[in-house]
C-alpha cells in the first residue's frame, strides 16, 4: 500500500487535473501521464509466435544471412544481431532460424517458404510485422484515445483522460467539488486514508529517490505521484490485454513527458515496466547521457554537446557521468542562450529536457506521404527489360497489397496519383514520375501500375541512352517503384462510373524528373519502405530543431533503414559510414542508398509540389 508521507498543500490546481480531460492541453499539463510501449524482440517473437513456440524457445529473424531480431531466450546464449546465423547455431545449436516472408521474382505475392530464399530470386516482405503492428495499434486505440506511433513497434499513448476519471472515480473529495475544476485553486491534501481507500497499487519498477529504500513502496507526496501511480496501473493493464490477445511481451515506461517515458521504456527489459515518479527525474536522467535524447550524427546533438560539455572528459579520457545532472546545475536559461548564440527557442528545449519537461504533444494523425517497393540486384541479375518486368510484378503485387492493408487498417480508400520509377546503375540513380487517373479496384491499380510502369522504364532507357552518354541502363543495380500524391477516394464510387465512360489520357507526363547521384559501391539489399508524414510538418535540423520529435524520426529513420538494409549479410563496422553532405549527418553506408533516396524524395516532392 502507498504511504503518504507529507500532508502540505498541493502544488497542483484544479484545472491542472481538468487539462488531463482534453486531449489538446492533456500533454502540457504538470499532471500529465505519457506512456512509451516497445515490443520486446518484435520480429523474433512475431516468428515465434507464427511458429507456435514458447517464450522459452530460442528464436531469431532472418533476412538472408544476417539476423535482424534475436528472442530473449537466444540472447541468454550471447547471440546478438551482429552474429551471422554460422557463428549464432555455434553458440546455441538448438537456435530455431526463422527467415523472413519473402516475394518470389514474378510474383505478386509474399509467403513463408520451406526453403532458403536466396536474394537473386526473392525479395524480403516486411509485410507480416506492418500488420501485427497495426493489429497493436488498433487495441491500444481500443483502450486510449490518444496514441501516437512511433515505430513498426513503439508506440505513445496519453493517459490523460483515463487518468481523470480513475481519480475522479477513486477521489470522492474530488467529484464533490465540480465547481472548483476550472480553477486554480490547490487540489486537496492527500490523506493516508483517502489512498487507503483506492486500494491502488504501484506496478512495475519505481526508480528511486536517492534517500528511498528500493525495498519499500514509494512514498506518495503530492497528486503528481497519484496520476503516475495511476498510469503504472494502466500501463500493466495494456500490456496485459497485448500478452492476452496477441501474445507479445513489452517493455514500457511511464513518465509525465514523451522523452521520460521513452528513456524508462527502454530501462529495464524485456517484459517489465519502468516508472519515474517527478521526484526521482533528477535520479533517473542520471542514467543517460545527451546522446540518448537524439541521435549522435544530428548536427543540433553535436552543437549542444560541444558547446555545453567540452572539458568534461576525465583522467581515463572518458566522458564524465551524469551530462544530464550537469547541464542541469550548471547553466541557468540565459547560460543556454548565451551558449547557443541567442537561439532562445533550443535554449528553453535542453533547459526543460534536462529537468525531464519538455512537453512535446501526441501526434495521433498521421498522413501518408508515399509507399515504396525496392530491390537491390546483384551481378547481372537483371540485364533486360524482360527480367525488370518480372521484379515489377513483385513490386507492383507489394504495393498493392500493402494498399489493401491500409484500407482495412480505417475507413479511407487512399489511391496514389503519382508513380515514381527510381532505377540506379553503374552507380548513377535516375527517376521518373508520371501522373495516374485514381482507380478504386485493386484489379484495376495493378493493371494500371503495371502499364504505366513498363512506359517509365522504356522513357528511362531511353534517357539514358540520351543523356548518359549513350550508356546503357543494364545490368541493374536497383529498381524502385513508388507511389505517391494519395487522394482519399471514399464516395468515389459516383466518380468512377462517370470516369468509366472517358478515355483518360493515362500517360500524359506531367512530370519529368533527373536525378544523378554517384552511389558508393557497397553492396546492399534493401525490400520495402513506407512514409508518414505528421500533418503539422516539423522544422527539420532549423537550429531551434524539435530535438526530441527529430530523434524520435532519426531512430524511426534508423528502424526503417535498419530494416531494410541490414540484408546483405556483411557485418559493418563503425568506419562504415560518411558524412552526408546534404544534412550533415553521419549516415551508415549500408544505408546509403536509402539515404540519398530520402533526400531525392524530399527534393522531388519540394520541386513537384510547392
Ligand atoms: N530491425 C531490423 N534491423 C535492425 C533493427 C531492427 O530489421 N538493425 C527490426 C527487427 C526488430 C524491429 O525492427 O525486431 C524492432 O526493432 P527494435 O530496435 O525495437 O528491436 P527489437 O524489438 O528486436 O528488440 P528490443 O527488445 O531491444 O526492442
Ligand atoms: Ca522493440
Amino acid at each position: 500500500m502507498p504511504k503518504v508521507e507529507s500532508v502540505q498543500q498541493s502544488k497542483f490546481t484544479y484545472k491542472n487535473l481538468l487539462d488531463l480531460n482534453d486531449p489538446q492541453k492533456a500533454y502540457a499539463s504538470p499532471l500529465a501521464v505519457i506512456c512509451h510501449v516497445d515490443v520486446n524482440a518484435f520480429f523474433a517473437q512475431y516468428e515465434q509466435n507464427r511458429l507456435n513456440l514458447g517464450r522459452d524457445d530460442p528464436v531469431v529473424c532472418l533476412q538472408w544471412n544476417s539476423i535482424i531480431a534475436v528472442s530473449y531466450a537466444a540472447r541468454k546464449f550471447g547471440i546478438s544481431r551482429m552474429d551471422s546465423l554460422q557463428s549464432a547455431l555455434q553458440k546455441c545449436p538448438k537456435l530455431v532460424a526463422a527467415h523472413t516472408a519473402v516475394f518470389k521474382k514474378g510474383e505478386p505475392t509474399w509467403k513463408y517458404v520451406d526453403y532458403r530464399p536466396s536474394p537473386a530470386n526473392h525479395k524480403v516482405s516486411l509485410d507480416p510485422y506492418r500488420r501485427e503492428s497495426r493489429k497493436m495499434m488498433r487495441l491500444f486505440r481500443s483502450f486510449c484515445d490518444l496514441v501516437e506511433k512511433a515505430s513498426v513497434d513503439e508506440s505513445f499513448m496519453d493517459f490523460g483522460r483515463l487518468v481523470f476519471k480513475r481519480v475522479v472515480r477513486l477521489f470522492p473529495e474530488i467529484s464533490n467539488s465540480p465547481e472548483k475544476w476550472k480553477t486554480t485553486d490547490k487540489l486537496p491534501s492527500l490523506t493516508q486514508e483517502s489512498i487507503q481507500r483506492t486500494g491502488l497499487h504501484w506496478k512495475g519498477f519505481v526508480v528511486p529517490k536517492e534517500d528511498e529504500d528500493e525495498q519499500m513502496s514509494p512514498v506518495i507526496h503530492d497528486w503528481d505521484d497519484i496520476v503516475i501511480l495511476i498510469g503504472s496501473n494502466l500501463a500493466w493493464e495494456i500490456r496485459e490485454k497485448l500478452v492476452n490477445t496477441l501474445n507479445y511481451t513489452t517493455s514500457a515506461g511511464v513518465g509525465r513527458v514523451k522523452t521520460l517515458a521513452k528513456l524508462a521504456s527502454g530501462y529495464k527489459k524485456p517484459n517489465a515496466q519502468t516508472v519515474v515518479r517527478d521526484i526521482a527525474i533528477p535520479e533517473f536522467l542520471a542514467n543517460f547521457s545527451l546522446d540518448d535524447f537524439w541521435s549522435m550524427g544530428g548536427k543540433t546533438g553535436e552543437l549542444v554537446s560541444s558547446r555545453l560539455l567540452e572539458g568534461r572528459i576525465d583522467d581515463e579520457g572518458e566522458k564524465r557521468s551524469n551530462q544530464i545532472g550537469y547541464i542541469r546545475d550548471t547553466y541557468s536559461l540565459k547560460d543556454l542562450d548565451d551558449k547557443f548564440d541567442h537561439d532562445l527557442g533550443l535554449a528553453q528545449r535542453v533547459y526543460k529536457i534536462v529537468r525531464g519537461e519538455l512537453a512535446d504533444p501526441i501526434t495521433s494523425r498521421i498522413d501518408l506521404k508515399s509507399m515504396t517497393s525496392n530491390k537491390i540486384f546483384r551481378g547481372k541479375a537483371v540485364n533486360s527489360a524482360k527480367d525488370m518486368f518480372s521484379w515489377f510484378d513483385v513490386f507492383v503485387g507489394e504495393l498493392v497489397l500493402r494498399l489493401q492493408d491500409l484500407d482495412e487498417e480505417d475507413e479511407r480508400i487512399r489511391r496514389p496519383t503519382k508513380l515514381t520509377l527510381i532505377i540506379t546503375s553503374s552507380g548513377i540513380t535516375k527517376s521518373k514520375q508520371m501522373t495516374l487517373s485514381p482507380a478504386k479496384e485493386y484489379d484495376q491499380i495493378t493493371k494500371k501500375l503495371t502499364y504505366s510502369s513498363h512506359q517509365l522504364l522504356t522513357d528511362l532507357g531511353e534517357s539514358w541512352r540520351g543523356k548518359s552518354g549513350g550508356m546503357t541502363m543494364y545490368p541493374c543495380q536497383r529498381g524502385a517503384l513508388e507511389i505517391s500524391g494519395f487522394k482519399d477516394l471514399r464516395g468515389f464510387h459516383t466518380i468512377d462510373k462517370l470516369m468509366s465512360g472517358i478515355k483518360t489520357v493515362e500517360h500524359k507526363k506531367q512530370h519529368e524528373q533527373h536525378e544523378q547521384h554517384k552511389l558508393p559501391a557497397k553492396e546492399s539489399v534493401a525490400s520495402t519502405s513506407i512514409h508518414y508524414e505528421s500533418r503539422k510538418r516539423q522544422k527539420r535540423d532549423s537550429g531551434i530543431v524539435s530535438l526530441l520529435i527529430s530523434g524520435r524520426k532519426e531512430k524511426q529513420k534508423a528502424h526503417e533503414a535498419k530494416t531494410d538494409c541490414t540484408l546483405s549479410g556483411e557485418k559493418k563496422t563503425s568506419e562504415d559510414s560518411y558524412i552526408c553532405p546534404e544534412c550533415g549527418k553521419r549516415v551508415r553506408l549500408n544505408v546509403a542508398i536509402e539515404h540519398k533516396d530520402y533526400h531525392l524524395a524530399i527534393r522531388l516532392d519540394t520541386e513537384l509540389n510547392h
